[in-house]
């Protein structure tokens, strides 16, 4: 069949807007899937990324840190029976650059040709075939953790602190992650309002039982420690004053980092 990757987008921007989820949009959980399907990435043994769409597998299905993604695959699953061309390993990553454009954000650059590791192969093989998990990043760390996770994959600082406007997006779930809330007044919006979050909101420590995160000062918004380490951090705190003021910048590098994101590992031949 003709690989019609407009078609496919269509039916995507057709799903994207559901008021009974979350913030009314799935926009949001489909770019974390299109992230997390491409973040096990190691450049040293060239194993994980999005090819082989493994994440429908487990160890990598039950990894802690995919929570909740089963949803997001979930609802990509009636467009995949209608267009049982395309590659799961295709359709995540599409989602994810398609959900963008369509909250307002970059078009990021993104090309098919990604391939599925066969179930059989899966069973067979599966520590040959399927990344281990621990590999995404933990959001209860700090800003070494976050280099080793980004340099692992081959990203650099200024690349880091540009892949994170993507926080502009979404919420956490008590029952996914254990933290809790919006990060931006408007989750279903991409922009670079997290930035200027970052730098202008009074974050304290939130008073609760859960993890440790940082609320502002009326209990609405929330940041991860993950994502105090980039105005604490030295080297990270400038390219988040650049991107706080300079939209344009932030959305031509971080157009640039995710498409390279999701192209790590993808070689294109049958697996
Ligand atoms: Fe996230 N991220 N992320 N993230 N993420 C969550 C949710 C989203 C990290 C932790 C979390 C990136 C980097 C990191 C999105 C997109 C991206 C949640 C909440 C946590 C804990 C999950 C839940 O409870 O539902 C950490 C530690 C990261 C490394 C610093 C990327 C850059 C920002 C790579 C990225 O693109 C999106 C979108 C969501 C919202 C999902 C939702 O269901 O609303």
């Amino acid at each position: 069949m003709a690989q019609n990757y407009d078609a496919v987008r269509k039916d995507i921007v057709a799903i994207l807007k559901k008021p009974d989820w979350d913030d009314g949009s799935l926009g949001p959980v489909l770019v974390r899937l299109a992230w997390h399907a491409s973040g096990t990435y190691d450049s040293k043994t060239k194993t994980g990324g999005s090819n082989g769409a493994t994440m429908r597998f487990k160890p990598e299905s039950s990894d802690g840190a995919n929570a909740g993604l089963e949803h997001a695959r979930a609802f990509l699953e009636p467009i995949k029976q209608k267009h049982p061309w395309i590659s799961y390993a295709d359709l995540w990553t599409l989602a994810g650059v398609v959900a963008i454009e369509a909250m307002n954000g970059p078009k990021v650059p993104w090309k098919g040709g990604r391939s599925d590791v066969p179930p059989k192969v899966a069973q067979a093989q599966p520590a040959k075939v399927i990344p281990p998990n621990g590999r995404l990043p933990d959001a209860a760390q700090g800003a070494q953790h976050i280099r080793d996770v980004f340099y692992r994959m081959g990203f650099n600082d200024q690349d880091i602190v540009a892949l994170s406007g993507a926080h502009s997006l979404g919420r956490c779930h008590t029952d996914r992650s254990g933290f809790s809330g919006p990060w931006t007044h408007t989750p279903d919006r991409f922009s670079n309002q997290y930035y200027r979050l970052l730098l202008n909101v009074d974050w304290r420590e939130k008073k609760w039982d859960g993890p440790k995160q940082y609320v502002d000062p009326d209990d609405e918004l929330m940041m991860l420690p993950t994502d105090m380490a980039l105005i604490w951090d030295p080297k990270f705190k400038p390219y988040v004053e650049l991107y706080a003021k300079d939209k344009e910048a932030f959305f031509k590098d971080f157009a640039a980092a995710f498409a390279k994101m999701l192209e790590l590992g993808v070689t294109r031949q049958k697996l």
